[in-house]
């Protein structure tokens, strides 16, 4: 009796749009579906940071060097407001750690792709954290309080991270032949990728309905993948540039884009592990945990020793 009291509490604030917070009632499958979703979200932001980490050293001047530093350091701190997050929902950051660590959490498909030229820090920038972006501007608004406030963060954050993206594929865009050819080459290879990461189509989407039930998403990944193709279509032409697709045109009629299918059987393998970087990226992932464990050690002897002279004084 008194658990039927806690949910129609539950559902009546998601009905009024208000938030729940991590001492409130909330129904197991709501916590779960939570710590799933948001510490696949922290594990994308700390995986993230691998492929463009990796240009750190061969940026191609002192500026573009600071800047790609400054957005690799922002999503260490996405990965950390998000794991935080998923921490109030009772799960500890060990044990997040050890199910990524093990391959038994799920990252961002996209992710698993290489970045071969410098081209490609700024397709990511522009079309992945567009992608992003599109995602989590909704996610402000997600019924989990510490999710949805440290997503307001990320946000702002993010807008950056895509200008920055966006910024160098115009200096290439707008250089020499060669340049606009690396251009469009990371263009070709990031495009398809990019579609994937809004997750299956609605209709293959098991999470889905659960989600926008308990107003963790307000939009479907169908409907976010149609709005990124509006908005960067312009954005495309302005460089210059063609989207790799053949059934991309402008439908009058439903004042949007029609757009071809992505290969969604290359979608199932990367998630399942297969990917070209899946590998290479936990690997790395475990090797930077691994060599770190001296650094949480330090920390952790601090706040002991400051507790110590708490209880002392
Ligand atoms: N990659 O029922 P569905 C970023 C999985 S950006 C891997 O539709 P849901 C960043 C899905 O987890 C990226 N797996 O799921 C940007 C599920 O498997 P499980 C991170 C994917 O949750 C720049 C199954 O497929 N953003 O961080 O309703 C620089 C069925 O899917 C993917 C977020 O995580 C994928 N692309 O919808 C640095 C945003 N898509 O868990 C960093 C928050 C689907 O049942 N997350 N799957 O085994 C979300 O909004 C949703 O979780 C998704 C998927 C839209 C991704």
């Amino acid at each position: 009796m008194e658990n039927t009291n806690f949910e129609v509490v539950f559902e009546d604030k998601l009905q009024r749009n208000e938030m729940i917070e991590p001492k409130d009632w909330m129904p197991d499958n709501y916590r779960k579906h939570l710590i799933r979703q948001i510490s696949q979200h922290a594990h994308s932001e700390i995986i993230g940071m691998l492929p463009e980490g990796n240009w750190i050293s061969r940026a191609p001047s002192l500026r573009a060097k600071m800047v790609l530093l400054a957005k690799v350091q922002d999503e260490g701190g996405h990965g950390l407001y998000l794991y935080t997050a998923a921490e109030t929902l009772g799960i500890s950051r060990d044990e997040l750690l050890d199910a990524l660590h093990t391959g038994k959490a799920k990252y961002s498909s996209i992710f698993n792709y290489p970045t071969l030229t410098w081209a490609d820090i700024g397709a990511v920038g522009w079309l992945v954290d567009g992608a992003a972006i599109m995602n989590q501007v909704m996610l402000q608004r997600t019924s989990y309080g510490p999710y949805s406030r440290a997503m307001i963060r990320i946000c702002k954050e993010e807008s950056f991270h895509q200008r920055q993206g966006y910024e160098i594929m115009c200096h290439l865009a707008f250089g020499t032949p060669a340049q606009k050819q690396m251009a469009q080459d990371a263009l070709n290879r990031w495009w398809w990728p990019t579609l994937m990461m809004f997750g299956p189509t609605d209709d293959k989407s098991p999470n889905s309905a659960n989600a926008v039930k308990w107003k963790i998403k307000r939009e479907s990944n169908d409907q976010l993948r149609q709005r990124f193709v509006n908005q960067t279509i312009s954005q495309t032409e302005y460089l210059g540039l063609t989207i790799p697709d053949k059934d991309l045109k402008w439908n009058e009629e439903r004042q949007a884009y029609d757009f071809g299918t992505p290969d969604w059987t290359e979608f199932e393998n990367v998630i399942k592990g297969n990917g070209p970087c899946n590998k290479e990226r936990i690997t790395a992932r475990v090797k930077a945990h691994t060599e770190g464990a001296w650094v949480r050690e330090a920390a952790q002897a601090f706040a002991d020793k400051r507790k110590e002279s708490a209880v002392a004084a």
